[in-house]
């Protein structure tokens, strides 16, 4: 049975004025007319790119809304890797010389970080992963997961992800902070002739286009606002400034850039927090208000400070959502006069009680396709 795909306003209204234009045509123009047509139907494809640990998986996986691709402190993407629909949960591993391997997903369902290994083959053997998922946010979806921009040289697989990237409808480029260097660079390759040259000469079935670049200034909870002149307390505050601050430095090289905290989007999305981690959390909020003050100004102390919750707990609880993330959902859960405890605990668990800590990241709706 095939399943609904969502209203696609835009792209109907595109296709509407396709049709209308036909009858006016002559053929080498129809032609390119029915590639539009034709790219209309295909899903949206999202390139996910920035330097090495910005983020870019923990992204990938909030906007697949599955734990799926790897993330880690260090670097552990170090294959394009391209995530659309199936019907069946699989990963093939494409090989440069044309063939490819199929895989299994590993135990905690998330694509294994030993492929080749796994396939029989060497790294440098490999062209990129083809991951077929039977989750319904891809249907109108493909999402390409990136190696860090630092990888780039060294990989032998710079032309898999320059055509990686080429060939997608739009790019969300992560950053964290500021752009440096390599940043722009990147996003003047994008935008700029090299790549509408690699797009034409590698994927000659799709029509060229311009790559629409969306710049995601992510990890917003890590700012220290009172480090951003002009914003008020508040992380927003901060995150709207310096984003503000981003998109003026980069000019016409992106088409906006965004306040993100990609890891509580990967949460909310995934729906990973536990039924334990939100005792931990009433817990924690229900305990002694000196003690929580002060376990909730560091990680350290939140890890080390001695109280009822085991630190075990604490320590999932940092890596779901880490500090501001478990700020917010403290505050969340504490008591107040208008509602009874009953009321307000679950509320932070529920995707739409997270969206608000996450930020407006979407891309779907923002690069307007859909
Ligand atoms: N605090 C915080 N950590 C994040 C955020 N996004 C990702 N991380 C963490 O940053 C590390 C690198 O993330 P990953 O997605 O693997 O980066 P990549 O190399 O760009 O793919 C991981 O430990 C993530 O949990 C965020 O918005 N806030
Ligand atoms: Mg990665």
């Amino acid at each position: 049975m095939s399943q609904p795909r969502r209203p696609r306003p835009l792209c109907e209204a595109v296709d509407a004025l396709c049709r209308a234009l036909l009858p006016h045509t002559g053929s080498a123009l129809a032609a390119q007319v029915h590639q539009v047509r034709a790219r209309l139907q295909e899903p949206l494809e999202v390139a996910v790119t920035g330097r090495v640990s910005v983020g870019k998986s923990t992204l990938v996986n909030a906007l697949i809304g599955r734990a799926v691709a790897p993330t880690s402190a260090g670097e552990c993407t170090r294959l394009v890797t391209r995530f659309n629909y199936g019907s069946v949960d699989r990963v093939d591993v494409v090989l440069c010389s044309g063939g490819s391997v199929a895989l299994g997903l590993d135990a905690d369902a998330a694509v294994p970080s030993d492929v080749a290994t796994r396939a029989g083959v060497a790294v440098a053997e490999v062209s990129h992963l083809q991951v077929s998922l039977s989750s319904a946010l891809l249907l109108d979806l493909a999402v390409i997961d990136t190696p860090g921009l630092g990888a780039l040289e060294r990989a032998p697989l710079a032309g898999a992800q320059h055509a990686a990237v080429a060939g997608a409808d739009a790019v969300l480029h992560v950053l964290t902070h500021r752009a440096r260097t390599e940043d722009t660079a990147a996003l003047t390759a994008f935008t700029g002739t090299d790549a509408r040259a690699a797009f034409r000469a590698d994927t000659a079935a799709r029509p060229p286009g311009p790559a629409t670049v969306l710049a995601v200034l992510n990890k917003v909870d890590t700012v220290a606002a009172e480090s951003v002149l002009g914003a008020d307390t508040t992380v927003w505050e901060a995150a709207q400034r310096l984003a503000a601050e981003q998109a003026a430095v980069l000019g016409s090289l992106v088409v906006d850039v965004l306040p993100t905290v990609g890891l509580l989007a990967q949460t909310c999305e995934t729906g990973s927090l536990s039924a334990a981690d939100v005792a931990t959390l009433r817990a924690l909020a229900t305990g002694d208000d000196a003690t929580r003050s002060v376990m909730l100004a560091s990680t350290e102390l939140f890890t080390s400070l001695e109280c009822a919750v085991a630190p075990g707990d604490r320590a999932r609880l940092l890596d779901s959502l880490d500090l501001y993330g478990v700020q917010c959902a403290v505050r969340c859960c504490r008591p107040t006069r208008r509602f009874p405890q009953a009321a307000y605990g679950p509320r932070c668990t529920t995707r739409r009680g997270w969206r608000r800590f996450a930020g407006d990241w979407t891309p779907c709706s923002l690069l307007g396709r859909t």
